[in-house]
């Protein structure tokens, strides 16, 4: 293993050398979002538009792992673009998220129901504990581009909010993203 620099565009998410990527669209986060109705809706007549891309670098035998989540602008009846949100499946593992471009909300919650917020704005890196789930929304107009690092063994554990959802949902009021308590949250 030999050491390596790895450019990174803050304002694309482009990552070269990048080891991996994928695209999740609208239609594959049809869960998470409060209005299914209008979802489908929207994939009908806007042609299942991108939600987020995430790209990796990844060097066999390293510990660590990077890489970028680029979130499109974007809104779902009111209800701001999100990533799925997860714990990671080695409880002893967090991670970092390093916001290059746009304006985000990270909502974090813990094992035990505590939710915290942390604003995701240039330059804010934010610390993710270990057993803490957490997702990203883009509460901007533009891009929102975070680096995130990582250990290769910590893992991803969807179910726990596939299947109950997060307590706090992030939607538009009056032009303002505001946190508010998930109606459909269930135990
Ligand atoms: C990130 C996330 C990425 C996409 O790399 O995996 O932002 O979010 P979801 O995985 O919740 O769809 C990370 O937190 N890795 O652990
Ligand atoms: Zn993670």
């Amino acid at each position: 293993m030999l050491p390596e620099g790895v450019l990174i565009n803050g304002l694309t998410g482009e990552v070269s050398p990048g080891t991996g990527k994928y695209t999740k669209r609208l239609s594959e986060l049809r869960e998470i979002f409060q209005d299914q109705t209008e979802l489908d809706r929207l994939v009908e007549v806007e042609g299942d538009p991108v939600v987020y891309e995430v790209i990796e670098y990844r060097k066999e035998g390293s510990d660590l792992f990077f890489g970028t989540t680029t979130m499109e602008p974007g809104k779902v009846s009111g209800e701001f673009f999100m990533t799925r949100g997860h714990f990671h499946q080695r409880r002893d593992m967090g991670e970092v998220y390093y916001t290059q471009s746009g304006h985000g909300v990270l909502l974090l919650e813990s094992r035990k129901g505590e939710t915290k917020v942390v604003r995701m704005d240039p330059g804010v890196c934010a610390f993710i504990p270990p057993d803490w789930a957490h997702r990203s929304i883009n509460v901007g107009s533009e891009k929102l581009v975070f680096v995130w690092v990582c250990n290769v063994d910590a893992g991803h554990d969807y179910g726990d909010i596939l299947k109950h959802g997060m307590r706090k949902i992030v939607v538009d009021r009056d032009g303002k993203d505001t946190i508010m308590n998930n109606p459909h949250y269930s135990l």
